[in-house]
């Protein structure tokens, strides 16, 4: 069979987790309208008859400015490392930029096989991608080449197929029932994350972080008691919303994915707590899992 290790990267938001989901027909990576939602690396492993491969989404890479930032690079950075292929997404709606070249300068993937996807080419204008692609091939002469539309789950059979003839011949790193790296608290901490990001305008999406405190497995509902971590004063008010209508709301939908994706009945507790400053606090991102080890 062919298997092997394949990271998807690029910039945020050009649809790197969208195509991940649609590659394994399940939601397992999050996803919203907004720039570095995936703070993680996640692991998505595709199984089929004749192989199986296992994907890496990475963080957006970009210009960061904070220990965050550079934490969620670094993810990036150590995915594309000993992989037997690369993904590089780009968002075919928009010219070649700056983060373009920033990430081109900076990741290492140049020596590996290389999928150059250009993805959102529902809401791209034609003789614009093709200039885009010709600055591609120009940079990356061996790369493949694929149009998708990653929500639609367009050309992502075809992606698969180019993926499988790159692929060497190996073994199956994982039991077929496997689909992910992540645990089930890493999820429940990654649905409330999305649906505070979707229900939070503008400013307080970037600062929040979700920590669990408690979770009785075994209670019948199983109860879930989690804490919305921001980072000032201001900020808690807005996630609790007028007479806590606004984190009623989180709470409400995150359960209901929740209850989807572990198939009981969750009683779901949200607090808000302020931690000032996390996203630049050492001690603060390890505990609310963004601290990478360093080998
Ligand atoms: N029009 C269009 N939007 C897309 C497509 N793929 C993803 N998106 C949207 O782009 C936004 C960012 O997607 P996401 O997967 O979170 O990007 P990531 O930051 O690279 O992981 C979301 O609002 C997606 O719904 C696509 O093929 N076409
Ligand atoms: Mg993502």
């Amino acid at each position: 069979m062919k298997s092997g290790f394949v990271a998807i990267l690029g910039r945020p938001n050009v649809g790197k987790s969208t195509l991940l989901n649609a590659i394994l027909n399940k939601r397992i990576s999050i996803v919203t309208d907004k720039s570095q939602t995936t703070r993680n690396n996640i692991l998505g492993i595709y199984h089929s008859e004749n192989s199986q491969i296992i994907f890496t989404d990475t963080p957006g890479i970009h210009k960061p400015k904070q220990k965050l930032g550079e934490e969620m690079n670094a993810m990036a950075y150590s995915a594309a490392k000993d992989v037997d292929a690369a993904i590089l997404v780009v968002d075919a709606s928009l010219p070649f930029g700056d983060g373009d070249q920033f990430i081109i300068d900076h990741l290492d993937i140049h020596n590996v096989p290389l999928i150059i996807i250009f993805n959102k080419i529902d809401k791209a204008f034609l003789p614009k991608v093709l200039k885009l692609k010709e600055i591609y091939k120009e940079k990356f002469p061996n790369a493949i080449l694929l149009d998708t539309v990653a929500q639609e789950g367009f050309n992502v059979d075809t992606l698969i197929k180019q993926l499988e003839d790159l692929l060497p011949e190996g073994p199956a790193y994982y039991p077929d029932d496997v689909v992910t790296d992540k645990d089930e608290v890493f999820l429940i901490k990654e649905i409330i994350r999305e649906k505070a990001l979707k229900i939070l305008k503008d400013e307080v999406p970037h600062s929040i972080a979700i920590y669990v405190n408690n979770i009785e497995w075994e209670d019948n509902p199983m109860h879930i008691h989690a804490t919305i971590i921001v980072e000032k004063e201001g900020q808690k008010g807005i996630v609790i919303g007028a007479n806590g209508q606004r984190i009623k709301l989180i709470g409400e939908k995150a359960r209901k994915d929740i209850e989807r994706l572990l198939k009981k009945h969750v009683f779901l507790e949200l607090f808000v707590k302020v931690e000032k400053d996390w996203r630049n606090e050492e001690g603060l991102l390890k505990t609310y899992g963004y601290k990478t080890e360093k080998k």
